[in-house]
């Protein structure tokens, strides 16, 4: 592989060091102490994105709506800590994932809606309003964080493009570029990495479509230019670099349902009290502290999703 002998890209180079340093520290500071959002008071020249031609729309408005109680995850850990099983099986992919290539990048809205749409994902990032909102994330390897996300609820996706009371289920598929993504070499994996929600979860407030963190365009290891961000359940629902939305009639299959449909299901929302098949669900690593916390019921979102449920079959609901 070639990025082994590589300097890892979170490695601070000599004659960087004193700004970047300085900056990262301040920065991680501030938002751990839960403002300091705003980066526009920053010198243009450190922040890192710039190029991004979407980078004048950062920091976009804060929605208070979603606020936390608990310290934010200091953007370096979040940045070097990732699953992005394209880019391999381990945490630190965030140098290879560098390979994946953003621009153009097109994305495909389609099957049963009024208004079904292929666009540039700039188009996109300038039609509906950004905003900020400060969310957890719940691996469903016991892991959490905690990150400042920018982007648009998935719901204005919906008014967008209409869709047909047939449609049941939205459908996300990631990128297939085996040249881009070593990882898809790996056939054990049935690529593209595939998610998909019921249209009331998608028509839910807190189902958000990601374009950024930390108050500018995501880096590539969160899965720029656009992924998911379902707070309520474990975190491989949250599917990254999405280049296709289907409305569709049928629950689709996800990667990881599809490998193995008895750990990973469909719904797999948060609850502490339904363990694994391997491990107990009760509590979850803190990243930047390593501090073990309580699971909280729909990772601490009940009252924004119980709703959602109501009726339904209580065992298929948490796997
Ligand atoms: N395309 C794709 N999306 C993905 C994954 C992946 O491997 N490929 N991993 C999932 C898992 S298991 C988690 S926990 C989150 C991790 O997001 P983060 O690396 O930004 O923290 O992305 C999810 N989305
Ligand atoms: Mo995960």
């Amino acid at each position: 592989m070639t990025y082994v002998h590589r300097r890892p890209s979170w490695t601070i180079r000599e004659a960087r060091a004193t700004p970047e340093a300085a900056f990262l520290n301040r920065r991680s500071i501030l938002l751990g102490m839960g403002f300091g959002l705003g980066a526009a008071a920053l010198p243009a020249a450190s922040r890192a994105q710039d190029a991004d031609p979407t980078a004048d729309l950062y920091p976009a408005s804060r929605n208070d709506a979603y606020q936390l109680d608990r310290e934010l995850t200091p953007e370096e850990v979040n940045a070097n800590y990732n699953n992005f099983y394209e880019y391999g099986t381990y945490k630190q992919v965030a140098e290879a994932a560098q390979q994946l290539r953003i621009r153009p990048w097109e994305i495909t809205i389609d099957g049963l809606v009024d208004k079904p749409v292929t666009l540039q994902f700039d188009d996109l990032a300038r039609k509906l309003p950004l905003e900020t909102r400060l969310y957890r994330h719940r691996c469903v390897e016991a892991w959490s964080m905690t990150i400042p996300w920018t982007g648009f609820p998935l719901k204005a996706l919906l008014a967008m493009v209409s869709p047909q009371s047939g449609a049941k289920y939205v459908r996300f598929e990631t990128f297939l570029d085996p040249e881009m993504a070593p990882g898809q070499n790996d056939f054990l994996y049935p690529w593209p990495y595939v998610e998909g929600v019921s249209m009331a979860e998608a028509a839910n407030d807190l189902a958000f479509m990601v374009t950024g963190a930390y108050e500018k365009p995501m880096v590539k290891q969160h899965g720029a230019p656009l992924r998911l961000a379902l707070p309520w359940k474990y975190g491989f629902k949250s599917i990254k670099s999405i280049r296709k939305i289907s409305f569709v009639t049928e629950q689709p299959v996800g990667l990881w349902q599809a490998i193995q449909p008895s750990e990973y299901g469909f719904w797999a929302n948060v609850n502490p009290d339904v363990p694994h098949p391997r491990w107990s669900q009760a509590r979850e690593r803190v990243l930047h502290t390593g501090e073990m916390v309580p699971t909280l019921l729909y990772n601490g979102y009940a009252a924004e999703v119980a709703g959602l449920y109501k009726g339904m079959d209580p065992t298929v609901l948490f796997t």
